[in-house]
């Protein structure tokens, strides 16, 4: 029980004192493994308890406030502007490495200037390197004294209070053996998902997005009102010491940071100890694989010499040392310039703004194009027809414009004008009320709807035709050959024998194709239709549910509503598009001239595996972890994140860890990838 106000101002001050102390430790302590570790010990409302607990009693007793109260994160009063501070020893730059030649005159020059033989192996640490903002923070006597931004290097900015409102930045440092005076340096970034979870609700409020995670960490530690910066998911990972006095540091570079991590600080995760220059362009590759999978931005990989006297023995060059270096990945943003914009009109008649670049190599590819998906966002850029516009392409992301580069915007820059009518058909356009996209009114009169509605229908998760591809449904559109789908029935030989690139054996291959493509499942045909929202695993769950069309073109919007990934929104396109007289012609005229599919089993479409608890732990090679649990969640099994009694059967793929060892423990059934696919196959699942 926690005890009331009330009653501790009963107490003697000494009681009260003793209990701050106590929850502040515990408090501490769960921020240490919430914040550094990831691994939080307590439920979230627990730790908001104790939190809300000291609050109370700090309210009580202001007096008995401490600076190193967790107490004090939430942001003080704000500034009128930052205060310089010039470090105590300059904070470094890292001279840049671009391949592995680079890499190895690095080695080269190190064993060289250790007057080593050339074959001597160097132990390097090896570590991400963060794209955020670094900072130096300096302990007094265990106490967070100072923070202050990078700057110049020489000097920068005082953030205390920014940098006191981070979670994953100790206030007090735990443990023992630090020095009196320790200068802990490292980097504040935003993690992804909280940088795009800050940004979608900067649109909701249509206020400023920022461009990048580092952007937007740069822009909430510079609030000159930390209570703003307390409002944001900034965290910092420890990456080296510089100055300290009273006390020693570890003499490795990887010793000194388990010593960070003991005192408090968040490390790197990836980070790790290699033995010679070849080990290190392993860790490249490695890390370059996995890039995208981290939960924060990093922009290359840094390598140290790992021994602190032979960094010293190395020293350094102008403004580098020479004991390290970052490896740099392939940029993901870069500037280039925007020819023209194009309107693309899609399967639903979305007209979207497509944006024709200058070609640029960004993120390991060329982009030429990139969407900028609505009115809504070419206004949101400002952005004209000649601009320079910076494109950032993370990942397997689209590529998308995210800044105009106003200070470049040439004389004759045009501005982007929507069109009236629809490019395609030249019908009228209409901008549906809430919504960003203007639409098409042409539906099927319109060739841009008829060819991407054909595209969709004979793609390979719907109907599967092979041997046609995009090109031959616009030649086949565009002469007229074919107005819908199921004029596609009506192909004959030589029709396509005759149109460009075909001949008489791929025309004859693709009747058959066409042919076969007829015996399908129901939920490929579902998902075929291009019903709006309606994707692959919609459309499965509502053949499972409904077994066969019928039950599905009549139900209402409640009843669609019944059905997992079902809302009101696409229950209202579902129910408009088969309220649709044409819509329901068409699937007529398909299903006359031969398209069919196997009646799923009522027996099946009762949920078999309804009250049933699967875990889901390691890699899966065949299935992804998504369409597994999808699937899974179709035949009616709930889908835990973690083991426990109540778990009837745990999926273990490659490289299962705990949660596999738990369920061995607890003799719970164990199945592998090619068990789960069986399971699936034998309750009617196309996997
Ligand atoms: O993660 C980083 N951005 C990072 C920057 C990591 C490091 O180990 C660094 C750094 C900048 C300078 N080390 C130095 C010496």
């Amino acid at each position: 029980m926690s005890s009331t106000t009330d009653e501790l101002s009963q107490q003697p001050l000494a009681n009260i004192q003793e209990k701050l102390e106590s929850l502040r430790t515990e408090i501490h302590q769960h921020n240490y493994q919430y914040y550094a570790l990831d691994n939080p010990s307590i439920p979230d409302a627990e730790y908001d308890r104790l939190l809300r607990e000291l609050q109370s009693i700090e309210a009580a007793f202001p007096d008995l406030v401490t600076s190193d109260s967790p107490s004090q994160r939430v942001g003080s009063e704000p500034l009128s502007a930052f205060s310089q501070v010039t470090h105590i020893l300059p904070m470094l730059s890292l001279d840049n490495a671009f391949n592995d030649e680079e890499l190895s005159e690095f080695n080269r020059r190190i064993v060289d200037r250790l007057d080593k033989d050339s074959d001597f192996v160097i132990e390097y640490a090896c570590e991400p390197k963060l794209d955020g903002i670094a900072v130096s923070l300096i302990y007094r006597h265990g106490l967070l004294d100072l923070g202050a931004t990078r700057g110049d290097g020489t000097t920068g900015e005082d953030i205390t209070l920014n940098v006191r409102t981070i979670g994953s930045i100790p206030l007090k440092l735990q443990g023992e053996g630090f020095p009196d005076v320790l200068e802990v340096r490292g980097e504040i970034y935003m993690p992804k998902a909280s940088f795009d979870q800050l940004n979608e609700q900067a649109k909701e409020k249509d206020e400023k997005v920022f461009v990048n995670p580092r952007n937007a960490a740069a822009g909430s530690l510079r609030q000159l009102d930390p209570r703003i910066t307390a409002q944001r998911a900034l965290e910092m990972c420890a990456y080296s010491v510089g100055f300290v006095e009273g006390g020693t540091v570890p003499e490795s570079h990887t010793d000194i940071l388990y010593a960070l991590s003991s005192w408090g600080f968040r490390i790197n995760q990836e980070m790790t100890k290699v033995q010679g220059v070849q080990a290190c362009s392993e860790y490249f590759s490695q890390l370059s694989q996995k890039r995208d999978s981290l939960p924060y931005d990093i922009d290359g990989i840094v390598f140290k010499v790992n021994n602190m006297q032979l960094q010293q023995e190395l020293g350094f060059v102008s403004r580098a040392p020479r004991w390290a270096i970052a490896m740099k990945f392939p940029a993901q943003e870069e500037i280039t310039q925007l020819l023209d914009v194009e309107f693309q009109v899609g399967r639903t008649g979305t007209i979207t703004p497509v944006a024709r670049l200058q070609p640029v190599f960004v993120g390991g590819v060329t982009v030429s194009n990139a969407t900028l998906h609505n009115s809504d966002e070419v206004d949101r850029l400002g952005v004209r027809i000649g601009d320079s516009v910076v494109i950032r392409r993370a990942g397997d992301v689209i590529p998308k414009v995210v800044s105009v580069v106003e200070s470049r915007r040439p004389s004759g820059a045009k501005p982007v004008v929507f069109p009236q009518q629809c490019p395609v058909c030249e019908s009228p356009v209409v901008r549906i009320e809430g919504e960003a996209a203007i639409r098409c009114t042409g539906g099927l009169i319109c060739a841009a709807q008829v060819k991407e509605a054909i595209k969709h229908y004979v793609s390979r998760k719907a109907m599967d035709v092979d041997g046609l591809g995009d090109k031959l449904v616009e030649q086949l559109v565009d002469g007229e050959h074919i107005q819908s789908v199921a004029d596609l029935y009506d192909l004959q030989q030589d029709q396509l024998a005759a149109m460009e690139r075909m001949g008489e054996k791929s025309a004859s291959n693709l009747l058959k194709a066409l042919e076969a493509s007829k015996q399908t499942q129901l939920a490929r045909f579902i998902f075929a239709l291009g019903i709006r929202e309606v994707g692959e695993a919609t459309a499965r769950n509502l053949a499972n549910y409904f077994g066969d069309l019928p039950g599905l073109m009549q139900a209402n919007a409640e009843e669609l509503q019944k059905i997992n990934d079902v809302g009101p929104v696409v229950a209202d396109f579902i129910v408009d598009f088969f309220g649709e007289e044409r819509n329901r012609q068409m699937i007529q005229t398909l299903q006359e001239k031969g398209v069919s599919w196997p009646v799923i089993e009522v027996e099946i479409r009762i949920q078999p595996l309804e009250g049933l608890t699967y875990v889901l732990t390691g890699t899966l090679q065949k299935l992804n972890r998504n369409q597994a649990k999808e699937h899974l969640q179709a035949l009616g099994a709930t889908v835990a994140g973690s083991v426990s009694k109540k778990t009837h059967c745990v999926i273990a793929g490659e490289n299962a860890g705990s949660k596999l060892s738990k369920a061995e423990s607890l003799g719970i059934n164990i199945l592998h990838e090619d068990d789960l696919i069986e399971l699936l196959t034998s309750h009617g699942v196309d996997v």
